[in-house]
C-alpha cells in the first residue's frame, strides 16, 4: 500500500475517536515474537484503517513497509505465528509491492482546508490584501467541486498517454498506466485543437495533468448489488471501490468497473502560455480532459460564498461524492507571487463541507445469514434522517469490520450514507460509551439452524455450512425469484419467509413441482385483521404468483445460472456463461480449465461453478427444474448456433495445424459441445494431431486413442459429425 502523507486530509468524524484516542506505538516494546507479532498486527491494522477508509495515515509509506517487513521476517521465522487475519495474508493489499513506483515531475501539493465560512472569510481576506487587492481591481477566484476520489497524474508525450500514476504520498506515487488505459474518459491520444492554441514545442516534450478518478454513485450501487447477489464483499463507498478497482493488478477487471475522470491541474503550467486556471480548464476541454463543468469564476467573496452554499444543496443529486468546495487564484501570475508553503499552494483552499452524518444509538448486532451461508453483522440503530430518508439499520460487513470499527451495542454510533445511498456506520463516540458494553463476538452456531460455523482459511466471513439451514433456503428462494433472476412478481422476502416457514417449499424446484395455489392461497400471512383473523394470502394473489412462477419458466439459462446463487456467480458471468454454453448441458461437460478461459470468467469462478455441479443434490434440483420445463437453454447463444453433436466427447489438439490455430479448432470443437483438454488420458476420445506433433501423440498411440488429422477434424467441423471410434 502506498500510505500518504500524515497531513493528508483530515478526519471526516471521530472514528477512532478525538484527541484522547491515540494511536498505538510502534517502538519495538517487547522481543518475544509473538507478542511483537500481535503488536504488529494491530499496528498494521490501524495505519492501514487510517490510510484507506479515513484518508488520514499517520505514518509514512517508509514506516508502514518497516512494520510489515519486520512481520514478515517474523513469521518466516516463525510459521506457527502466523494467523489468518495477519496483515501478511491479505491478498492484493499492497500497492507497493505489485506496481512499480513512479517519482512525479513536480511534487503533488496538499490543499490548506477551511472548516468553516469563516474561515474561508478569513483566507479570502488575507489573500486579497497579500495580492493587493481594492474596490476596482478584486482578486478573481476559480471555484471548482471537491471530487472525493483518488489523485491521479497522467503523463503525455507529443499528446500521446505515456503513464499514469497515482497521487502516493505527493512525492511518490505507484505506476496504474495498464489500469487508468482502461478509463475511457482519459484521451489516449490529446485533440489538435487543444494542443494549436498553445506553444507546441513544450508541450512536445512532456504534459503531466492532474485530477481525480472516481466512481459515480450509480456504478457503485450496482457493483455492490453485483458483489451482494455472487456473495462477494461489497465495497464501503464510492471512493474504495474507486480505490479497489484501480488497484487490480488485471487490468481488464478495471475496464469492467465504472471509473471516470475530472483534470484540473498541471505539474507545469508555464510551457502552456495561459495566464489563468478558468483558461486553463477551457484548454483542458479542448484537449479532450473531462473537466467538471460545476465551476464559476467569483469577483468576491461573497460570490464564493454562494458557490459554496449551491454545491452543498446541490451535493445529492451529483452522480459523484463530493466533500468540499476548492477555490484557487485564477490569475497564475498571482498564484506565482504567492508561492507554496512546504506542504500546499498559498493560492488556494479547501473549503470542506460538514460530513452528514448523524448520532444514535446502536440497539442490537443481528446475525444474517445469507443465501451462501455466510453470517453478516448488522447493526439495528434508533432510526435517524440521514440525507433525506430514515435508516435504521446498516451492515457490518464482517467480525474484522465491527472490530475496526469497535462498535458496541449500547455505544453512541456516527452513521452516514455512503455515496448517499447505502447507510454505513462510521465509528462510534468514546465518551459516550456505556460501562460494561459487550464486545462483539461472531456466534458460535448459525442463529437459523444451530450448525456449528466455520471461518475458512484466509477468509474474512464466518459461514454456516450446513445443507439444511432454513435462513439459507429462504434467501436461495428469495433470490431465485429476484428482478435480475427469474424475476417472479409477487415472491418476495415477506411471503417466501412464510412458505418456507409452512413447509411449502424448501428449494427453487419446489415452485415448479410442489407448491400448490390452493395451499399457497390458505397460507397464513403473520398478519392479524383489525377484528383480530388471520390474514392469508388469498385466492387472487395466490393465482397471480402461480401464473408469475409459470412465465418464468421461459426466462433461459442466464437467469437460471445467476437464479442458482452460485458463490462468485453474479449476473454478468451468468450471462457469459449461458452465451458460451447455450445450455445447462454443455455448461455440465466442460471443465475447469475451459470455463476458466471464458472472457470474463477466470479460475476462482470457474472452481466454484464446479463445485456446484459436482454436488448431486444441486443437480437433482436441476433435473427437477428441468423437468418442469424451466428452460435451461439461451436463446441466440452464439455458440449454440449448432447442435451439440460432440457432447461427450474428450479431444486433445497437439502439434501446428495448418489452417487453424489450435485456439480456433478448441472453440469450434467446444461449440459443438465437445470437451477440449490439454493432455491425453484414458478419458480422451480423440486426438488431433498436426505437425511435429510430440509426447501427446506417443501417449495417444500407446493408450490406443483413435488419432485424427486436420482432414478428418476439417470434416468434422464441417459436418458436425462426430467421427467413429474405431
Ligand atoms: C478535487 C490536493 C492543487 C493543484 C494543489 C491546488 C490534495 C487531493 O476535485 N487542486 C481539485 C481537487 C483536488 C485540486 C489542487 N483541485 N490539489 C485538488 C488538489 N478540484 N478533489 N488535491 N489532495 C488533490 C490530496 N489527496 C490525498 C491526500 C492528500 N491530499
Amino acid at each position: 500500500m502506498a500510505t500518504g502523507e500524515t497531513d493528508g486530509m483530515p478526519l471526516q468524524g471521530s472514528l477512532f475517536g478525538d484527541e484522547g484516542d491515540v494511536a498505538p506505538s510502534a517502538e519495538k516494546t517487547s522481543i518475544d515474537p509473538a507478542t511483537r507479532a500481535a503488536e504488529l498486527r494491530h499496528l498494521l491494522d490501524y495505519h492501514a484503517y487510517r490510510y484507506y477508509a479515513l484518508d488520514a495515515p499517520e505514518v509514512t509509506d517508509a514506516e508502514f513497509d518497516r512494520m510489515l517487513r519486520e512481520l514478515q521476517d517474523i513469521e518466516a521465522l516463525h510459521p506457527e505465528l502466523v494467523t489468518p487475519d495477519s496483515y501478511t495474508q491479505r491478498v492484493g493489499g499492497f500497492v507497493s509491492r505489485q506496481f512499480e513506483p513512479v517519482t512525479h515531475a513536480r511534487r503533488m501539493y496538499s490543499i490548506d482546508d477551511a472548516m468553516d465560512l469563516d474561515e474561508l472569510d478569513a483566507w479570502l481576506a488575507r489573500t486579497d490584501e497579500a495580492l493587493g487587492a481594492g474596490a476596482s481591481s478584486p482578486v478573481a477566484y476559480t471555484c471548482e467541486l471537491k471530487i472525493d476520489g483518488l489523485g491521479v497524474a497522467v503523463t503525455y508525450q507529443s499528446g500521446g498517454f505515456v503513464r499514469a500514476a497515482t497521487r502516493g504520498d505527493g512525492t511518490t506515487g505507484e505506476d496504474v498506466s495498464a489500469n487508468v488505459r482502461t478509463i475511457r474518459d482519459v484521451p489516449m491520444h490529446l485533440k489538435p485543437m487543444g494542443l494549436s492554441k498553445v506553444d507546441d514545442k513544450g508541450l512536445g516534450v512532456s504534459l503531466e495533468v492532474r485530477g481525480e478518478v472516481y466512481m459515480p454513485k450509480h456504478s457503485f450501487v450496482r457493483l455492490n448489488e453485483e458483489a451482494d447477489a455472487a456473495g462477494n464483499q461489497p465495497f464501503a463507498n464510492p471512493r474504495n471501490a474507486a480505490a479497489g478497482s484501480l488497484r487490480q493488478k488485471d487490468p481488464k477487471v478495471t475496464a469492467a468497473r465504472d471509473l471516470e475522470t475530472f483534470i484540473y491541474a498541471v505539474a507545469d503550467s508555464a510551457p502552456l502560455h495561459l495566464s489563468s486556471q478558468w483558461e486553463f480548464l477551457a484548454w483542458l476541454r479542448d484537449c479532450g480532459f473531462n473537466v467538471n463543468p460545476n465551476v464559476a469564476r467569483c469577483m468576491s467573496a461573497h460570490e464564493v460564498h454562494d458557490f459554496c452554499e449551491r454545491a452543498l444543496a446541490n451535493r445529492d443529486a451529483l452522480d459523484y461524492d463530493i466533500d468540499g468546495v476548492v477555490v484557487k487564484v485564477d490569475s497564475f501570475a498571482s498564484q506565482d507571487a504567492l508561492g507554496f508553503t512546504a506542504r500546499a499552494p498559498r493560492w488556494s483552499i479547501a473549503f470542506k463541507f460538514p460530513p452528514e452524518e448523524r448520532r444514535t444509538v446502536l440497539r442490537d448486532i443481528r446475525i444474517q445469514v445469507g443465501r451462501t451461508g455466510v453470517l453478516t453483522p448488522v447493526a439495528e440503530f434508533d432510526p435517524v434522517v440521514v440525507a433525506g430518508s430514515t435508516i435504521a439499520r446498516a451492515t457490518l460487513h464482517n467480525e474484522d469490520e465491527v472490530w475496526r470499527k469497535d462498535v458496541r451495542v449500547g455505544d453512541t454510533i456516527v452513521v452516514h450514507k455512503a455515496g448517499d445511498v447505502i447507510p454505513e456506520v462510521v465509528g462510534h463516540v468514546p465518551e459516550l460509551r456505556p460501562e460494561g458494553a459487550p464486545e462483539f463476538h461472531m456466534p458460535a452456531t448459525c442463529p437459523s439452524c444451530g450448525s456449528p460455523v466455520v471461518r475458512e482459511e484466509g477468509e474474512v466471513a464466518y459461514r454456516c455450512v450446513s445443507i439444511d439451514c432454513p435462513a439459507q433456503a429462504t434467501e436461495r428462494l428469495i433470490h431465485w425469484a429476484s428482478r435480475k433472476a427469474m424475476d417472479i412478481d409477487g415472491l418476495g422476502d415477506e411471503i417466501v419467509g412464510h412458505m418456507v416457514d409452512a413447509d411449502l417449499v424448501t428449494d427453487v424446484a419446489d415452485y415448479y413441482d410442489k407448491l400448490d395455489e390452493d395451499s399457497l392461497a390458505e397460507l397464513d400471512t403473520g398478519r392479524t385483521s383489525v377484528a383480530g383473523e388471520t390474514i392469508t394470502v388469498g385466492e387472487t394473489i395466490a393465482r397471480k404468483v402461480c401464473e408469475q412462477i409459470e412465465d418464468s419458466k421461459s426466462r433461459g439459462l442466464s437467469r437460471v445460472l445467476f437464479g442458482l446463487g452460485i458463490r462468485h456467480v453474479g449476473s454478468s458471468v451468468a450471462a457469459a456463461l449461458a452465451k458460451h454454453y447455450g445450455s445447462f448441458s454443455a455448461l455440465q461437460q466442460a471443465d475447469e480449465d475451459d470455463i476458466a478461459g471464458i472472457d470474463g470468467v477466470g479460475p476462482k469462478i470457474a472452481q466454484s461453478v464446479v463445485e456446484f455441479l459436482s454436488v448431486p443434490e444441486n443437480l437433482a434440483v436441476i433435473e427437477r427444474l428441468r423437468e418442469a420445463g424451466v428452460s435451461l437453454e439461451e436463446e441466440g447463444a452464439g455458440d449454440q448456433a449448432r447442435p451439440q453433436t460432440l457432447a461427450g466427447l474428450t479431444f486433445v489438439l497437439t502439434g501446428s495445424l495448418e489452417r487453424h490455430t489450435r485456439d480456433e479448432a478448441g472453440d469450434a470443437l467446444r461449440a459443438l459441445g465437445a470437451k477440449v483438454s490439454g493432455s491425453v488420458s484414458k478419458k480422451t476420445s480423440f486426438v488431433v494431431a498436426g505437425a511435429s506433433a510430440g509426447s501427446k501423440l506417443t501417449k495417444a498411440e500407446s493408450l490406443g486413442v483413435r488419432v485424427l488429422d486436420e482432414g478428418e477434424l476439417d470434416r468434422i467441423l464441417e459436418t458436425g459429425e462426430a467421427p467413429a471410434a474405431e
